[in-house]
């Protein structure tokens, strides 16, 4: 203890990076009496793992004036402001870390805090000893900080073992059994909880026959896996079908007002918590992409989730409820249903119905985690209703982590932006429950819903298949706790941590590869928010007319004349009406949209002039030429300082590499062939089109 097995990458926890405290006199101070308390259990672990490798020694509690580090556990952290309720240090992850007179101390009301505070001491390294004097507060900004897998217990014949998982099988499930050694589970949730993660759940929100189970006849091997998050502070959520009812229990329905229905639900309950009594709740995926839900009763998403509501509530259990919701065998012939308007139009009608401990998930755009999409409207639209904003950390469109896609930067924009315009309530105050329209009860956060977002580890060696994709889920779990965070910032905690004491070159070339590879991905592939250019059901490479005709709402409408969604309200889908001032009227018009956005709202000519100057056709042609000669110039840089890497490291970074160049090309010259194609115009630079 800590649980690590060697034989895998140790990511951003490696020995030395624990060298620091390691090297202290350290003393655990946490109230004694009372039931024992396994957070408190694992920082005392810890501690003496730490200092036992790197020379530092534990310190009696009764002793603690006289070590370098105290970490206690206290009734009132003593921060200097003192601590009303709804204040930063009033939260029970909060800690509070003093620097004075050569002692570090760092003080919680709470051993979660307390662990929370020990992970910080470890990101500062040295600096937590050597830098001024003074005293700071630390809270998360919402206590709601997930992380959905989408791993099947049976291996699925299309999806595989993990649903878009580009990380080897799955650290739960091996063919169809929870895995009998949870040793990687525990190293896991050592990982996020340094990343400040606190809920998990374990499997996919397409719930098949097989992982229906995992809510009755496996409760047992759930209760493993929850015993292995533990420890760190991390509460276990399973995601369930709606339709457990006929499918579990016998009945002939799930309609969510049925009495049998309901008592059935309960008595599942009651079995979960007696079994798990700090299990977390149920995500559910209802009426989505084919899974059941209360609309095939007649009755309404509020319905279906205040039903589960109502049976966890007893618990204190919660209902992560998804508003993935459109219509999937829509006909692209019709032109007046438009999938972004989905969500909102689902939801926005209920908002206020839904019970206290239900939260709907929305994902960041109106579509699918794309590349560029406009934000979702919905996530302003439920001012009584705990909203999760929901996010992608496993690639499904950027890049399936063979791609090196750093996508800090891209959700520091998304969880930053003013939806009210600038200097408003942005995406991250509404998770966080302060929603300007709110009715007083969620304006203190109490009512919060979170973040939540779907993983992207598997057994992998280096649990992410590209090593750098690990920098991925690290930043999420960072910003989760602080959505402020500089994403350019994380990326260097990333590199401290995971390659301490590494060449200088180490962190200049993570930051070259990865700073602003978001853009450069999005450079070669879907231009200007046009979205879907996949290849379908993989979604990896490109196949610019593989929606085109399809049944799944995700149309771009390129002819010779001009590409885009008209999504206004003067002629097309009405979409922009969703959008609160002054959004609704940027997006509407042509003069307004910014251009990275122009054709998720607008169908234009490719003569058109964006607001860079260019025209789109122009506009298509250089960032497609551009972004491959950036993946080129990255590759450079990369086998420039290769050497400087762990050699494991380097391997596979390297082999990832030559898929990228190899996909890039692929995207770039699919992408411009098939523009020149439709539109005849050649690029004004003469470069090969083929
Ligand atoms: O992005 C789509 C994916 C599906 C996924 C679905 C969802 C779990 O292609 O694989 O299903 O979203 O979010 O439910």
């Amino acid at each position: 203890f800590p649980v690590v097995d060697p034989s895998v990458h140790a990511a951003w926890l490696p020995d030395a990076a624990l060298a620091p405290l390691g090297s202290r006199r350290v003393a655990v101070v946490v109230p004694d009496g009372g039931a024992p308390d396994v957070v408190a259990q694992t920082v005392r672990d810890e501690v003496a793992a730490a200092t036992a490798a790197h020379g530092g020694a534990v310190v009696d509690p009764q002793q603690a004036g006289t070590a370098d580090v105290v970490l206690a556990v206290r009734a009132s952290t003593g921060a200097p402001a003192g601590a009303p309720a709804g204040s930063a240090a009033a939260d029970p992850e909060a800690f509070t870390l003093t620097r004075a007179l050569g002692m570090v101390t760092v003080t919680a009301t709470t051993s979660h805090g307390l662990l929370h505070g020990l992970f910080h001491l470890v990101r500062l390294g040295e600096h937590a000893f050597t830098d001024p004097d003074g005293t700071w507060t630390h809270a998360p900004t919402t206590a709601l900080r997930m992380l959905d897998h989408w791993d099947n217990v049976a291996v699925h014949p299309v999806m595989g073992q993990v649903e878009r998982g580009y990380s080897g099988g799955s650290i739960f499930y091996d063919d169809g059994q929870v895995r009998a050694d949870l040793t990687r589970v525990a190293q896991y949730s050592r990982l996020l909880a340094a990343s400040g993660i606190n809920r998990v759940a374990i499997n996919n929100v397409n719930v098949g026959p097989r992982e229906s189970l995992l809510l009755t006849d496996d409760l047992d091997e759930v209760a493993r896996i929850a015993a292995a998050f533990r420890p760190y502070g991390i509460r276990t959520h399973l995601s369930v079908s709606w339709a457990s009812p006929v499918r579990l229990g016998g009945l002939t329905t799930s309609d969510p007002l049925d009495e049998d229905v309901r008592a059935w639900w309960r008595a599942a309950a009651d079995r979960v918590w007696a079994t798990i009594p700090d299990f977390g709740g149920f995500v559910v995926k209802a009426d989505s992409e084919g899974q059941p839900g209360p609309f095939a009763y007649g009755r309404s998403h509020a319905d279906g989730a205040n039903m589960l509501a109502a049976a966890v509530a007893p618990h204190g259990g919660l209902v992560h409820w998804r508003a993935f919701v459109y219509d999937h065998t829509q006909d692209w012939r019709d032109r007046k249903t438009d999938r972004a308007r989905a969500a909102y139009d689902h939801f926005a009608p209920h908002d206020g119905e839904f019970a206290d401990n239900v939260i709907v998930q929305i994902k960041h755009g109106p579509l699918d985690f794309q590349v560029r999409e406009a934000v979702s409207p919905a996530i302003a639209a439920l001012p009584r209703t705990r909203l999760a904003a929901e996010f992608q950390v496993t690639t499904e469109y950027l890049g399936h982590q063979k791609h090196a896609v750093y996508l800090g930067r891209m959700w520091s924009e998304l969880l930053r932006f003013p939806y009210w315009g600038e200097g408003s309530a942005t995406m991250a105050d509404v998770a966080a429950g302060r929603h300007p329209e709110s009715d007083g009860t969620g304006g203190d956060g109490t009512r919060a819903g979170g973040f939540a977002a779907v993983s992207n580890v598997g057994d992998d060696v280096f649990w992410t298949g590209h090593p750098f994709a690990q920098a991925n889920l690290y930043a999420w779990g960072r910003l989760t706790w602080d959505p402020t965070l500089d994403p350019i910032g994380i990326l260097d905690e990333w590199v401290s941590l995971t390659f301490p004491g590494a060449d200088p070159r180490v962190r200049e070339t993570v930051h070259a590869v990865l700073d602003e590879s978001w853009e450069t991905y999005e450079r070669y592939t879907a231009p200007l928010g046009v979205c879907f250019m996949v290849k379908p059901h993989t979604h990896y490479g490109p196949d610019p007319d593989g929606y085109e005709y399809s049944p799944w709402g995700t149309y771009h409408f390129a002819d010779r004349d001009g590409v885009g969604v008209d999504r206004t309200r003067a002629t097309g889908t009405g979409f922009t009406g969703q959008y609160p001032a002054p959004w609704r009227d940027v997006y509407e018009s042509l003069e307004t949209v910014p251009d990275e956005l122009l054709l998720f709202f607008h169908h234009v000519p490719y003569g058109h002039v964006l607001r860079s100057g260019k025209t789109v056709i122009q506009h298509v042609y250089d960032t497609h030429f551009e972004g491959l000669e950036r993946v080129h110039a990255a590759v450079e840089a990369w086998q420039a300082a290769a050497d400087a890497f762990p050699p494991d490291v380097a391997e596979r970074v390297t082999e990832r590499f030559a898929e990228q160049v190899r996909s890039a090309t692929d995207w770039r010259d699919v992408v411009n062939t098939y523009f020149f194609r439709k539109s005849g115009i050649p690029d004004a630079a003469g470069r090969t089109i083929y």
